[in-house]
Formats: C-alpha cells, structure tokens, sequence
C-alpha cells in the first residue's frame, strides 16, 4: 500500500476521492480552506467556491439528491450560515453519499468565535464523525460516505486546527466508483419537498434513524476501548485523543470516533471497568453532560478549561491537580500582532478613517485589522456581512434627526458572501450610511480563492465578475451614489469618501486595488 504524508484536510480531500465522490462545493474559511483546494485537483470531480456556506450546502444537497457522493466544506461559523438548510437536509436525506465537513477552530486562532460544532449534530440531528489524525480523517471521510448512503442521511466530519493543518503519514488506496447510486434526479416529493404534510412524516424518519444509528453506533470499530489501568479511564475523542495517550500513556481509553449519536451501551461498558471516569474534550461539555444523563458519574469540566484547546500538560493538571515537573523554559516573546501588509490597499481608507472619526462598522477578512494602531479605525466587528447591517441598526437607534457618521467597511468576498442582502435592505428602509467595498480581487484573509468580484473560478478559469454600478442601480440607488476609485490615490477617495458623507444618501463607494500579495503570486505563476 503507498504511503504518503498528507495534512488533515489533504486526506479528507483523498478520502472523497478514494470515496468516488464527485461533487465539491465550500466557501473558504480556516481551518478548511485547504479541502476544497486539494479536492480540486483531482480530475474526476466538480467543484465550486460557492458565494456563502448556505448556498454550498444547498448546491451539495441538490447533488447529492440527483445521486453524486458529495463533500461540502466549511469553518466552524460558515455552519451558522448554512444551518438553515442543514436542519432540513436532515429530514430530506439524500441519495448519493453526502458529507458536510465542520472545520473547527478551538483557541480562535484565525476566527471571531470559538463555537463547537458538535451542537450542531445533535441540534439537526445528523451523526457526526471526529477524525483524530490524517489517516483518520481520510478513513472517516470514507465511512462518513457510505453511512450516509447507509442510513439516507448527509453525515457530518468535524475536523479542528490541529487535524486539518498536522502532517501525518496515511495508507492511500484507489477510487472506487463501482456500486454507488445511479446519479439520476428521481422525483420522490413526499421526501424531497417539505411541506408540512410531508416533513411531519418526515420528523419521524428523522428520530427513527437516530435511534437506529446509535445502535449501529455500539458495534461501530470507530468507537473503541483500548484496555489499560483501570484506575482512571478516560472517555475523549479527535485531536485531544493523542493529548489524553501522551499525558497517561498506559491509562484504559474509550475513544469515540462517532460523536454523535453515542453509544450509551458501550460507555456503561467501560464506566464499570475503571474506578475513576474522566472525560476530556476540547469546549463544550458535550459528552460530559450526555453522560451524566445517563446517571453515569465522571468528572470533566470541572477539571478541565471549558474554553481554548487542551494539551497534555493541561490534562495532566487536570487529573493530578500537580502541575507536570517539566523544566520551565518559558522566554519572553516579544508580541508579534498581525499588520496590513507594506503596499496593502486597505492601508488608504484606513488612514483616512482615522483622521476622519468616523462610526466605522467593520466586518471580517484582512481588512480587520483596520481596528489595530496606526489605524485604530474599526468600532464593531460581529459576523460576516454586519457591517452594512449593524450601521443601520445605529441609524434606526439614532433616530429621524441623525446626522449619519456611520461608515461600513467591507471586502470584496465578504460583500458577495453575505453583504449584497444588507445593501438590499439599506435601499429598501432608506437608510442613508456610505458602504465602502474594499475590492483587492480577492479572498486574501484565508489564501487568495477567487470569489464572485473576482472573474474566475476555483479551477482558474475565467466567469464573469458582478457589476457594483448595476447591482447598485437594482437595489434602487441612484447612478450617482455609486463610486468607483483607485485605493492608491488618496486624494480621489478621500474627495469620494467626503462627498457621499455629506451627501447623507445611502452611497456606495468601491475602492479597488489588487492585493499586494496575490499579485505577486499571479506573477509567480505566469513566469
Ligand atoms: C461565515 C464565515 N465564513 C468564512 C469565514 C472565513 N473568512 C474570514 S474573512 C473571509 C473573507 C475575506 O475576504 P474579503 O472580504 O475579500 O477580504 P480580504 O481578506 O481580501 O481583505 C473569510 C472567508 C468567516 N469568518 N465566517
């Protein structure tokens, strides 16, 4: 069998692959990022940067109903977007192995929220599976296919930084396409059309199925106990997995690689063969209070921090109460904070901004950093797509009398992603704040994906790019109110950006200017 050193997210990718699958679609986001970009590499599928993570899973969903294996990836917040159809995918099920893949990122290192998407599972109640390393991610990939197609359900893979950005060595195997479903649309509307009528019935198929997952759950080899002392055991899952077999080597384990729905039998099982029952897991006491549920005693949470991610000296503390008698060789690292690049465009409206003091509504990518001296030129920063909403929310609290100092900041992804309904909204209430897209041709915050204003596809080749002045005019804005200038000459938008304030019309201004970085690699690769 070949062996190859694969990143968490590459493995996935070749697990989809080895899976037959066919159909790709995602909207970028750390830690994921990297799955859709190696999956499309491969030349037997379809894959698509999709404009949010709500059309993603909508897109996938349709492909997998027509019968195509399909993966759908995502960080962590991008589930918040799609939860909309993810709960109802539930009760549809698919036809073609679907599997949604949740990037989770415990300790925030490149997002705005350190929620933990294994809620998710059993909120829209959908099994999930938590790889531990690359050769888990690439074998749970594949078993998350076929019990998708199992058991007619889209199959969550949660993945965290640690798996999806670690290197490790992975058996790869061949594609298989034999025996999967007939990719043909088949009407069937009393499971494919959600009506009342038919998702009533549905919610039952929905309950029924879990419970018969949880069942299959026991005897699942994903799910295992690995014998040991039996003076502590421990309950745990993913990356801490390895954390919990550094930290007490020789301890009795339950390694859960199923993480929703649990099996209860099994876990009863191995709470009877240790004295003491430790569950660690990373955020949520997710398993910890299932289990107590079952009137089970452990301890958790109690020993272990609810919040950033864990390590094998944190789990030692936790259990031993002693701090490990490690040689202590903490230095003092001069912080480092993250900076707008030399040559950034964004750099521009920055500086004008804060000359200005202005209300800047910020919103998320590169741009962010906006709120960091020397520019210290950003006052609110929620989810993607809030600055156009949240200025308005200002205004509406201000009141008729306002004289509007709100400015949203936005990129250019991040407008197609979820900022073009906020300008709808905008035009649709009248209300009257200036918008600035910050157009640098590109996704740069999570590696240079082309996006919707960009003119070209995940595979390269070239689309079309959206029209700011006509989608400005559709919304009903006046030709007038709708700018377009050069982020390298800051006397032209700064004379833009002063003009539409005073204007006190809702104004769309565009600054565009290519981004430093993606230039140079666009130069790179024609050379
Ligand atoms: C719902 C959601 N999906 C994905 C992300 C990850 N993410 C953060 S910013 C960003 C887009 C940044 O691109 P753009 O708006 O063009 O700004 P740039 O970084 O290029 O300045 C993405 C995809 C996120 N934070 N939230």
């Amino acid at each position: 069998m070949e062996k190859m050193v694969l990143f968490g997210n590459e493995a996935i990718a070749r697990g989809a692959w080895e899976a037959g699958a066919t159909v790709g679609t995602g909207y970028p986001g750390t830690p994921s990022t990297e799955i859709l970009e190696s999956f499309v590499t491969y030349p037997e599928v379809s894959t698509e940067w999709s404009v949010n993570e709500k059309v993603a899973l909508e897109v996938g969903l349709g492909a997998a109903m027509t019968g195509a294996r399909t993966l759908v990836t995502m960080k962590h917040v991008g589930v918040n977007v799609a939860s909309d159809p993810l709960f109802t995918s539930a009760y549809t099920g698919i036809k073609g192995g679907m599997v949604i893949v949740t990037a989770d990122d415990p300790e925030l290192h490149s997002s705005q929220n350190e929620q933990d998407n294994r809620n998710y599972a059993r909120a829209a109640k959908l099994p999930m599976l938590e790889p531990g390393d690359s050769q888990e991610a690439k074998d749970f990939t594949k078993m998350a296919f076929s019990i998708s197609e199992q058991f007619d359900t889209p199959v969550f893979l949660r993945s965290t930084t640690r798996i999806s950005h670690s290197q490790t060595i992975v058996n790869v195997e061949d594609r298989v396409t034999e025996g999967l479903p007939e990719v043909k649309f088949v009407k069937n509307l009393k499971k494919f059309v959600m009506i009342p009528a038919f998702a009533r019935a549905r919610h039952h198929v929905v309950e029924e199925r879990l419970l018969k997952i949880a069942e299959y759950a026991e005897t699942l080899e994903i799910n295992r106990i690995e014998e040991g002392d039996t003076k502590r055991g421990f309950i745990t899952s993913g990356i801490v997995y390895n954390y919990v077999k550094e930290a007490f080597p020789d301890a009795a384990v339950l390694k859960l690689g199923m993480v929703h729905p649990l099996p209860e039998k099994l876990i009863r099982k191995f709470c009877e063969q240790v004295d003491e029952v430790f569950i660690v897991e990373e955020l949520d006491p997710f398993f910890e209070l299932q289990i107590k549920a079952m009137g089970i005693e452990v301890k958790g949470k109690a020993c272990f921090p609810i919040t950033g991610e864990l390590s094998p000296d944190l789990i030692t503390q936790g259990v031993t109460g002693e701090k490990p008698g490690k040689p202590d060789i903490a230095i003092e690292v001069p912080p480092r904070p993250p900076a707008l690049c030399p040559g950034c465009p964004h750099r521009t409206v920055f500086t004008l901004l804060h000359d200005m003091d202005m209300i800047v509504t910020g919103d998320i990518g590169c741009y962010t950093l906006g709120v960091l001296p020397p520019f210290s030129a950003i006052d609110t920063c929620v989810d993607m797509g809030a600055s156009i909403t949240v200025s308005q929310g200002i205004e509406m609290a201000m009141g008729k009398d306002f004289k509007n100092d709100t400015v949203a900041v936005i990129g250019d992804s991040t407008f197609a992603h979820s900022g073009i309904t906020g300008l709808l909204n905008a035009a649709y209430n009248k209300r009257t704040s200036l918008i600035i897209v910050l157009d640098n041709g590109t996704t740069a915050m999570t590696g240079m994906q082309p996006n919707p204003l960009s003119g070209e596809m995940i595979s390269g080749e070239s689309t079309v790019a959206l029209d700011y002045v006509k989608l400005g005019e559709a919304v009903g804005m006046s030709t007038n109110d709708i700018k377009m200038v050069n982020a390298f000459k800051k006397e032209e938008v700064e004379e833009a950006m002063k003009e539409m304030i005073a204007a006190q019309r809702l104004s769309l201004l565009v600054i565009k200017g290519p981004c430093i970085l993606d230039k140079k690699h666009k130069k790179k690769k024609n050379q």
